[in-house]
């Protein structure tokens, strides 16, 4: 029974369109961290974008709170294979958050408290498809899963919505970050299963 039942899930969660080729959905928010949860006190929380000249624009908490906040509502893919739809953030939109920033550097790579890093193409961090997020399902972000604020970049393997996250530095050119250095895809691309390489 428990076979049978599992069975027929298992094809009607296949048939979701909004499931990327070789994903399962899950209902609940597996924690997957490569060290400890840092703690971070909001007063010395910075969030800094970095160009490749050594130009900086620094937010503290206060300041990051203030900026144009929007709610997203999206669906994310872990590389392990699960996926959750239906996730709902607030957060500040990397348009906004790019806006003053001149620069040529077609990549970023970030970096957070506790030493993670992560690389993305500029182009997917604009066009409104990649945020700052701080709250999860209307509360603060869980500092399991990032808080005080994490990378948000649901098109891409979760990998890359980086927690914890402390700053952007642009680059001229892409760089394997923490998990891509350890053979994930330097792009990541769920629709496409840009998984490994
Ligand atoms: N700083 C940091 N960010 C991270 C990770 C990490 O280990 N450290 N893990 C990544 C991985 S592999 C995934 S699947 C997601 C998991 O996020 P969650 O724990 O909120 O589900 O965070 C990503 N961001
Ligand atoms: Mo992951």
């Amino acid at each position: 029974m428990a076979i049978l039942s599992r069975g027929f899930g298992a094809r009607r969660r296949e048939s979701d369109p909004r499931l990327p080729p070789g994903q399962y959905l899950t209902a609940d928010f597996p924690v997957l961290s490569a060290g400890p949860t840092p703690q971070i006190p909001l007063g010395e929380w910075r969030f800094v974008i970095r160009t490749e000249k050594g130009v900086t624009t620094s937010w503290t908490w206060d300041e990051f709170l203030a900026l144009p906040s929007e709610e997203v509502a999206t669906d994310i893919h872990c590389v392990t294979r699960w996926s959750k739809l239906d996730t709902s953030w607030r957060g500040v939109s990397l348009d906004t958050l790019l806006e003053g920033v001149d620069s040529a550097d077609a990549y970023v790579m970030a970096h957070c408290y506790g030493g993670y890093t992560t690389n993305v193409p500029l182009a997917d961090l604009l066009g409104g498809r990649a945020w700052i997020a701080y709250e999860f399902d209307g509360q603060p972000l869980a500092p399991e899963h990032g808080g005080p604020a994490r990378l948000l970049v649901p098109h891409l393997y979760f990998w890359k919505s980086a927690k914890w996250i402390r700053g952007l530095v642009l680059q001229e050119r892409d760089e394997p970050g923490f998990w891509e250095q350890n053979g994930y895809h330097l792009h990541g691309d769920p629709w496409t299963e840009e998984r490994y390489w």
